[in-house]
């Protein structure tokens, strides 16, 4: 123990010496090296490393994967600068960035990052590591970069060695694409910036009472009527009277174009997580195949925003039809988790219906918050036989937690500590913290456009400790991460979008891969202002409020 300390003692001493040595001040530090999120351990070096034409990408030893990396950085440059780097051999030394594998490092995402004079040196477990180490030269590189043709020549990189892994493996971030339909283009666009910020999951929203955005071959009606509403409520939800834009919304994906962008994402080392909701959030559906309901009616894609009553009825053809999309779902989408929803279910037509409540008494099932378990675990099994796991919201507590599930804790700490007290598996994506479609100033309105009530201000979300103070001794090894959501019910383009991701996604990644003792916020205010010069470059249009 004293030894320990002793070297902890030391190696701090050590780096307040180089410190005084090169005379940076904590704010020298995060303008010199305007990293987000913040890596685990930073050491601080004077002079730099400068990459020309001439500077050769070197491998320790080739692999596919590593190679993918390298190209990416390959292509980053020949974007800005018009020119490519060659790939030179193992025996030079000076003017080079040299990729090697590096058994020392233990996490899966970690990385070294040495900025030499001479040479940049990234060593890495496996080539996750070697792309997030790419992510964190090129926030390093000036931000001019991320511009097409803008012909610096010569990019400067600070001199720094690096280690860094992650906090969490889980670093997801929302996308709401049924109450906005957004172009493929932009969920690339989405994907890159998720990169830049090393997320690593892309939780995708598939379907929700306003609309469905995934081509499913066996059910054309899906494409056909659950994809259109007729049009779009505007104000806010409660508004009255309300007031409809009398303008038609809605898109679908093809699978082509899904299997395209799961492509694009995991060469970024993004794992896309593809939501299909129910049983609630299924008028959509209902509109295009009626007789999944309980009641006998006309449904029609809902226009307005709010939590909705007609909800898919436990049938055999429910099942089949459910069971059917999922399998078209997973040869889509690679991904271990499928997330299957479950959020806000009201039990209104269940109670309602002769079937449910015999079904519930035939099965000796708990109410219909036991019928709702029944439902997911059923669902679950079904994925599960298929090699998935399943994700669901923590509505899936109520009457009984599938086996296998993991929970996407929305509701805070509760859920979560009542989750893992199960031994279960745990997302973070708290309102109170972490939902991105919420106010970001005090302000609200007065200075933004419409938003979900509710203020998340960028301090606050950076606040957020992805661990709840409740959970029991020894649970926290079930939190898997934490999850930036942007809900889109107020979020009609993709400017608005970056509007309401940008930069709480920034302050938010922190969240998730930087340890709680080198979290500090006026530090990541000041690496911001600069980080955000590549947003600027990236023309990124993210919120600038003022904070107080
Ligand atoms: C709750 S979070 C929802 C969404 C809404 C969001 C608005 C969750 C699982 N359900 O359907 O868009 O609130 O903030």
């Amino acid at each position: 123990m004293i030894v320990k300390n002793s070297l902890a003692l030391l190696l701090f001493l050590l780096l307040n010496a180089l410190l005084c040595a090169h005379g940076y001040s904590q704010e020298n530090i995060a303008f010199r090296y305007p990293i987000i999120p913040k890596p685990a351990v930073l050491t601080p070096e004077s002079g730099s490393f400068t990459l020309t034409k001439n500077t050769r990408i070197v491998f320790a030893k080739a692999n596919p994967d590593v190679k993918r990396v390298a190209d990416f950085l390959l292509q980053m440059i020949e974007n800005s600068e018009g020119y490519q780097l060659c790939y030179g051999k193992l025996n030079e030394k000076n003017n080079v960035i040299l990729f090697e594998t590096d058994n020392s490092i233990t996490n899966e995402e970690g990385y070294k990052l040495f900025i030499q004079p001479q040479r940049v040196l990234i060593s890495f477990k496996n080539a996750k590591g070697a792309f997030l180490a790419v992510q964190t030269l090129r926030q390093l590189m000036p931000p001019s970069i991320e511009k097409k043709n803008a012909g610096v020549k010569k990019i400067s990189v600070p001199v720094v060695a690096i280690e860094d892994a992650p906090r969490f493996s889980y670093r997801g971030f929302l996308l709401d694409v049924s109450r906005h339909f957004f172009s493929i283009d932009f969920l690339k666009r989405y994907i890159d910036l998720m990169a830049f910020y090393k997320y690593n999951v892309f939780h995708l929203h598939l379907n929700d009472d306003q609309g469905w955005r995934i081509e499913i071959k066996k059910y054309p009606k899906l494409q056909q009527i659950s994809a259109w509403r007729k049009e779009t409520q505007v104000g806010f939800r409660t508004d009255t009277p309300k007031r409809y834009d009398g303008t038609p919304h809605g898109g679908f994906y093809t699978q082509k174009e899904l299997k395209d962008l799961v492509k694009y994402a995991s060469d970024r080392f993004v794992t896309i997580i593809p939501e299909i909701d129910f049983p609630g959030h299924s008028q959509a559906v209902l509109a295009a195949y009626p007789q999944l309901g309980c009641k006998d009616s006309v449904y029609t894609v809902s226009t307005g925003w709010g939590v909705h009553k007609d909800i898919l009825c436990p049938k055999e053809e429910t099942f089949r039809f459910l069971e059917d999309v999922l399998s078209e779902v997973i040869a889509i989408f690679p991904s271990h988790y499928i997330h299957i929803g479950g959020d806000e279910v009201p039990k209104d037509r269940w109670k309602e219906s002769p079937y449910c409540q015999d079904m519930i008494k035939k099965l000796g099932l708990n109410g219909e918050n036991g019928l709702q378990s029944y439902f997911i675990r059923r669902m679950e099994k079904f994925l599960n036989d298929k090699g998935r796991d399943v994700i669901g919201w923590d509505e899936i507590l109520q009457g009984g937690l599938a086996p296998n599930a993991t929970v996407m804790s929305w509701h805070g700490d509760k859920p979560a500590t009542e989750a893992a007290a199960l031994k279960h598996y745990v997302i973070m994506t708290p309102t109170t913290f972490t939902y991105i479609n919420y106010y970001q100033t005090p302000k609200t309105s007065e200075i933004e456009p419409l938003a979900n009530k509710g203020i998340v201000t960028l301090q606050k979300a950076y606040s957020y400790n992805p661990v709840p103070s409740t959970l029991q001794p020894g649970d926290d090894k079930y939190i898997l991460g934490v999850q930036a959501s942007l809900w889109t019910e107020y979020v009609p383009s993709e400017q608005n979008a970056l509007l309401m991701a940008f930069p709480r996604a920034c302050a938010l990644s922190e969240v998730g891969w930087t340890s709680l003792k080198n979290k500090d916020y006026k530090d990541f205010t000041d690496r911001l202002s600069r980080n955000l010069l590549h947003l600027d470059a990236l023309g990124v249009g993210y919120a600038n409020y003022d904070q107080k």
